[in-house]
């Protein structure tokens, strides 16, 4: 509820007020708001007051607007942690979502330069270029580009890449994988991506590179992902040494 002889601002109680009922879920993921006018009448505070609230939590991610439609719950992130080295199809399976791809390319040709040294591969070596949109029950997550070492999986095709990599990788061929690279990065979506990840232009994203290897140590893929990032946050556990 909102106090306004408590020394806490009113838009800041508000945001509090609204947390509370969305973590009792008294306000659901996708859960329609009242408007400004409602809750500025309700609490007794101006719809001014009421709007830095709403923005507030929009800019958390919390709620989004939908033009001409209202405000609403956001539906909740994907923790991912960054521990353990796991597939997308793992990933999703473990939250009880049905992991889904969409194969937009698929693509054998030599690799570049910076590939062929990322994947310590000498000139002229053939790698698999291919994108996948990344889905969960459907919904978009994150677009994929992978550079695999054509040496390496010959058998590779599009029918694998529609299904789960890892699990061709280590149950088709008994190859083990072993670990990888990975980093972070905060960036914003480029206009050609917006389509497939189904996000607004300018949007910020998450930009992921991983770098895998075998068992025997030798590199099998350099993968580059954009997630979105109202979708996904990642979670690391850290230890004080
Ligand atoms: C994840 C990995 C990716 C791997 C893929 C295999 C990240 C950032 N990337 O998306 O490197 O190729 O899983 O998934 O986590 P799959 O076995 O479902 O095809």
């Amino acid at each position: 509820m909102v106090n306004k002889n408590s020394p806490l601002p009113l838009y800041y109680q508000l945001e509090e007020h609204l947390n509370h009922l969305i973590q009792s879920e008294e306000l659901k993921p996708g859960d329609a708001l009242p408007s400004e006018r409602e809750l500025a009448e309700s609490f007794k505070i101006s719809r001014m007051t009421v709007r830095q609230a709403i923005t507030n939590l929009v800019n958390k991610n919390v709620l989004y607007r939908e033009k001409g439609r209202g405000t609403f719950v956001s539906h909740r992130k994907i923790e991912q942690s960054l521990q353990g080295l796991t597939s997308f199809s793992e990933d999703m399976k473990s939250r009880g979502l049905e992991p889904g791809n969409k194969l937009l390319h698929f693509e054998i040709s030599p690799a570049t330069e910076d590939i062929r040294e990322l994947l310590s591969l000498e000139e002229e070596e053939l790698v698999y270029t291919t994108k996948r949109i990344r889905l969960a029950n459907g919904e978009p997550m994150a677009l994929e580009t992978s550079y695999i070492p054509v040496k390496l999986l010959p058998g590779l095709n599009q029918e694998i890449l529609e299904k789960s990599l890892y699990h061709y990788i280590e149950r088709e061929l008994n190859l083990r994988i072993s670990h990888a690279t990975q980093s972070v990065e905060a960036a914003l979506v480029t206009e050609a991506v917006t389509k497939h990840l189904k996000v607004k232009s300018g949007e910020p994203v998450l930009f992921i590179q991983r770098d895998s290897f075998l068992e025997d140590g030798t590199p099998f893929e350099l993968v580059r992902s954009v997630y979105r990032a109202d979708k996904y946050k990642f979670k690391i556990n850290l230890d004080r040494m």
